[in-house]
């Protein structure tokens, strides 16, 4: 039978059939030998057949469908094994809050990058705007116009007052959609603004450094009621890139991408050349300092 991964804790997976049903699934042995990059062989959103035996309570997961697309990252900066965050998607959203806890610039290029380079569109969800004050809310005026501009989806929500759920759920509705993040930005009580049926647990912030306090510990997937898939996720530090090489770099800026053809070299790098389109759109104000600075210090990291 085919279903969906819907949970996965390393030692179990839950699936969900295409009737509707939830069935907790082992995984045929070899699958873990074979794939040794990723410290995960079946990931969130995976399409699998299951078979079922008489002898065993459990269902046995004996194939996982290619996947249209994944979203990867390592768990530091220097690891070598990198996890598979999901698989599948439509969308990949960043919750992002300006304050308790503060979600940095590099962070979110860093996320926005990768999803990129993945070919998953990908947005900002800045949450938390019942918090702002007069400064916050003039800053994320001009982060939503530097990432509009770039071409990346944004919408602004409180899930404590509700403000912004009846377009958030419009974007949702019929896709399968990855919440990403710091704990404590709000993913899991977002789900239940968007949806008070659904109960992911939500924590507390620390009151000394403003930060969550990793409640969510398995990406877990969530059914709306009118329609469509969340995937909530623990909060993460960092995000490690991987996979990218240098010459990826710039095809994962679109707003840079689209002024290459504008350079003079046609393999711009936006860094040294003459006649660069991008240098000029610095000078000029059209292309974002912020994202160039970004975009340099990823390179760098390459
Ligand atoms: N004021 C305010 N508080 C919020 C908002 N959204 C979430 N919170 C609070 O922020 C805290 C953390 O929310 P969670 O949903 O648990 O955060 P999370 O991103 O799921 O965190 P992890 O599961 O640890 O990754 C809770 O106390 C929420 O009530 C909001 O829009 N405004
Ligand atoms: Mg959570
Ligand atoms: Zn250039």
């Amino acid at each position: 039978m085919k279903g969906t991964v819907i949970k996965s804790t390393g030692s179990w997976t839950l699936v969900r059939l295409e009737d509707g049903t939830r069935h907790e699934c082992k995984l045929k042995g070899n699958f873990r030998m074979r794939d040794i990059k990723h410290t995960n062989p079946v990931a969130i959103g995976d399409r699998v057949v299951v078979v079922f035996s008489e002898q065993d309570s459990h269902g046995l997961i004996v194939a996982i469908e290619p996947r249209d697309n994944y979203i990867i990252r390592k768990a530091t900066k220097l690891s070598k094994v990198s996890h598979i965050i999901a698989a599948n998607l439509d969308y990949a959203f960043l919750i992002v809050t300006l304050a308790h806890p503060r979600t940095s610039n590099g962070f979110i290029d860093r996320f926005l990058v990768t999803a990129t380079g993945y070919y998953i569109p990908a947005g900002l969800i800045f949450n938390k705007i019942d918090l702002h004050s007069a400064k916050e809310d003039q800053e994320l005026q001009s982060l939503k116009k530097i990432y509009e501009d770039a071409g990346y989806l944004c919408y602004t929500v409180s899930a404590l007052r509700g403000d912004g759920m009846e377009s958030l759920r419009s974007i949702l509705k019929g896709k399968l959609s990855l919440f990403s993040g710091h704990s404590g930005a709000g993913k899991s009580a977002l789900i239940k603004a968007i949806d008070p049926v659904l109960a992911p647990k939500t924590g507390k912030i620390s009151g000394f450094h403003h930060k969550g306090m990793h409640t969510t510990t398995f990406a877990e997937m969530y059914e709306i009621s009118s329609g469509g898939f969340i995937i909530d996720t623990p909060g993460i530090k960092e995000f490690g890139l991987i996979d990218f090489e240098k010459p990826e770099i710039p095809r994962c800026f679109p707003e840079m991408e689209r002024l290459l053809p504008l350079c003079q070299y046609k393999n711009c790098s936006h860094t040294h050349e003459p006649g660069c389109a991008v240098k000029s759109g610095l000078i000029d104000g059209t292309v974002s300092r912020l994202r160039y600075n970004s975009y340099i210090s990823i390179l760098n990291d390459r």
